[in-house]
């Protein structure tokens, strides 16, 4: 069993790997599953860490899941790593009971307070989790391309715990090295400009049929903007009303 923190007082819940979350004394919101969606870089990390910290939710990142088996190399980081590398998006049939497998753990353990990040990327991720876990809230984060390009290219992670930095925007405290754990950061290996170009790209592709649905489930909330700064605010007033009518 693995014990992680991000921000806080750790306590004892069990976390799966990548599974990120903020711990204090006061409780946590039950029946609540948020995912939080939008192009490469618009800030999904950024803003999720947010809401974790102020809503005291239990959040899990596809992409923070797949980097941490690439860099464990473990039989399935193996195969995907080239995938990844490149831009594309794993095959649902191998990530998507991964992922409900996870947040089927996580709600054994009482939990029901989730923040899920960057899942689902497909109609068919999408339909999935809404036979296993259907999410009563979907976040969108509408900004413009022109924005993320150059945010992306100077963005550090620390990638045990997947703290994120960018040395204009947010850079750490001391250069190179994780504000929690003094741990080196690293460039992600899908930040390179080829790369980039085709998440973009992907995304591109991908994403409107996502958006219908979630609509039609009267679940979408979209948040447009260029600064997670005054993204951020509108997301919080947002979700304060939200959690308060669940
Ligand atoms: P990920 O890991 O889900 P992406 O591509 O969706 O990756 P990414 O790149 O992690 O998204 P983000 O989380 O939206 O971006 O953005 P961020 O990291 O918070 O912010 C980007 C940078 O901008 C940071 O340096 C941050 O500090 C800075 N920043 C934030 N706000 C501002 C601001 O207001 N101003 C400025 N100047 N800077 C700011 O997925 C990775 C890969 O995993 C696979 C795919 O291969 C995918 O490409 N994958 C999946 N494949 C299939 N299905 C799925 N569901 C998959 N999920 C992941
Ligand atoms: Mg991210």
């Amino acid at each position: 069993m693995i014990f992680r923190q991000i921000r806080g007082v750790i306590t004892e819940v069990p976390v799966i790997k990548s599974m990120r979350f903020f711990s204090s004394s006061g409780p946590r919101p039950k029946n609540v599953f948020i995912v939080i969606m939008g192009p490469p870089g618009s800030g999904k990390g950024t803003i999720s860490e947010r809401i974790v910290r102020d809503f005291k939710l239990l959040y899990l990142s596809s992409g923070d899941v797949l980097r941490n088996h690439i860099s464990n190399q473990t039989e399935f980081g193996v195969q995907i790593k080239p995938i990844v590398a490149a831009g594309k998006l794993v095959p649902s049939s191998l990530l998507t009971p991964m992922i409900e497998a996870d947040i089927s753990k996580l709600k054994s353990t009482g939990d029901t307070g989730f923040l899920l990040d960057g899942f689902p990327r497909s109609v068919d991720q999408a339909e999935s989790l809404q036979r296993t876990h259907p999410p009563n809230l979907a976040i969108q984060l509408d900004v413009p391309f022109e924005t993320i390009i150059n945010r992306i290219k100077s963005r550090y992670i620390h990638l045990p715990s997947g703290r994120v930095y960018n040395l204009d925007y947010n850079p750490p405290k001391v250069t190179g090295k994780d504000d929690v754990t003094g741990e080196a950061l690293t460039q992600r290996e899908d930040d390179k400009p080829e790369s980039v170009k085709k998440r973009l790209e992907i995304y591109q592709s991908v994403m409107d049929p996502i958006l219908e649905y979630y609509k039609n489930k009267q679940v979408l909330q979209v948040f447009s903007g260029t600064e997670s700064n005054v993204i951020y605010p509108q997301v919080k007033r947002f979700l304060e009303d939200f959690l308060k009518k669940q």
